[in-house]
């Protein structure tokens, strides 16, 4: 006998019926999220048959060179989104400021952030790519959309996710219910449930860090390193792996795969920026994934869904994954306070 699929759309809908855990307008909204990254992943795929690799020649808010993958992917989600997502507004890792949805599409009650292609320096290496997205309520009271609506703390998410374009294309979701992969089926052009209550190990042998800032990294997070590289001999007793993919949508895939923790902390590079990632596009729906399936994530102080967002591109330090390292790497900060 062959087991029944269960498709995203029936997942939503269940969700919807037996729990009552995600309004229509949500389902219908997360559908239209997952239509948008099933298109991205086409353009991924045809890489340079397509046409859509290499530079575009402009600079996001940022000062971060464009890939034509980035501004193709923030097309896509804009596009999908404006006229069909149930969404009174967005805003994009690559677009300045916010974009309210115009009056003539009706107006929804949610608001989408995203990050349309992470790992953008593995676009034309051929290596997995993904994109995450966080949906938050518009607060009540007032008409219109301003940025400040969107200021709110990763707790208050109400759906959060990436899509991954790697080997698999793979879309990670949760509503607060836990963590559901669904991988694309090209073939029937749907995405199907193939796993259910995603849980990370506690303990882990692995840890992920860009190596190459070693020397800049803050005493913590280069004793909390040490301790892992000295292996079996050292304080921890044991022998630890490195992976660093440099795409986060990949790094976190294989922690809630396998465990792990990931680490992109604050370093003395440039000591007035909080970290490179971003809290609203990456930081958050990552955190929330990885704590709705066991683990833990940190500024390497305070929990990240706390963290009260002050500005819509606002970076911050992130360490997450399996909860008892990141415990670990959180207290080695605080003692050192
Ligand atoms: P991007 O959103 O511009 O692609 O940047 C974010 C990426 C993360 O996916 C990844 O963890 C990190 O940047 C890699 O940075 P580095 O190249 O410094 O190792
Ligand atoms: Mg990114």
């Amino acid at each position: 006998m062959t087991a029944k699929k269960i498709s995203l759309t029936r997942y939503l809908v269940e969700e919807q019926r037996v729990d009552d855990r995600i309004p229509a307008q949500l389902r219908l909204l997360i559908e239209v999220v997952a239509r948008a990254c099933k298109s991205i992943s086409h353009a991924v795929n045809k890489g340079a048959l397509g046409g859509v690799l290499g530079s575009a020649e402009s600079e996001n808010v940022q000062g971060e060179v464009q890939k034509k993958l980035d501004i193709i992917a923030n097309e896509v989600l804009i596009e999908a989104n404006e006229w069909g997502g149930h969404l009174a507004a967005m805003g994009s890792e690559e677009m300045d400021s916010i974009y309210v949805v115009p009056n003539r599409y009706p107006q929804g009650e949610y608001l989408l952030l995203f990050d349309p292609l992470d790992g953008s320096s593995n676009i034309d290496v051929n290596v997995s790519i993904g994109t995450i997205f966080s949906v938050l309520r518009k607060p009540e009271g007032h008409p219109g959309v301003t940025e400040e609506d969107f200021l709110q703390a990763g707790a208050k998410q109400v759906a959060a996710g990436y899509c991954i374009y790697g080997p698999q294309t793979t879309l990670v979701l949760t509503v607060g219910d836990g963590v559901a992969m669904f991988t694309l089926d090209r073939e029937q052009g749907s995405f199907v449930l193939t796993q259910e209550n995603v849980r990370i190990p506690e303990d882990t042998k692995e840890f992920a860090i860009n190596m190459s800032n070693m020397r800049h990294w803050d005493a913590p997070v280069k004793r909390y390193v040490d301790e892992c590289l000295a292996g079996k001999e050292g304080p921890r007793g044991k022998d630890f792996n490195m992976r660093w993919i440099a795409s986060m949508v990949a790094d976190v895939h294989r922690i809630l795969t396998r465990g792990g923790i990931f680490m992109y902390p604050w370093d003395k590079r440039e000591p007035g920026k909080p970290g490179k990632l971003r809290l609203m596009y990456e930081a958050n729906p990552m955190s929330w994934l990885v704590e709705q399936a066991g683990g833990a994530a940190t500024n390497g102080r305070e929990r990240i869904l706390d963290l009260q967002p002050k500005a819509l591109h606002e970076r911050v330090s992130v360490v997450l994954g399996s909860k008892n390292e990141v415990e670990r790497v959180t207290q080695y900060h605080l003692e050192a306070r």
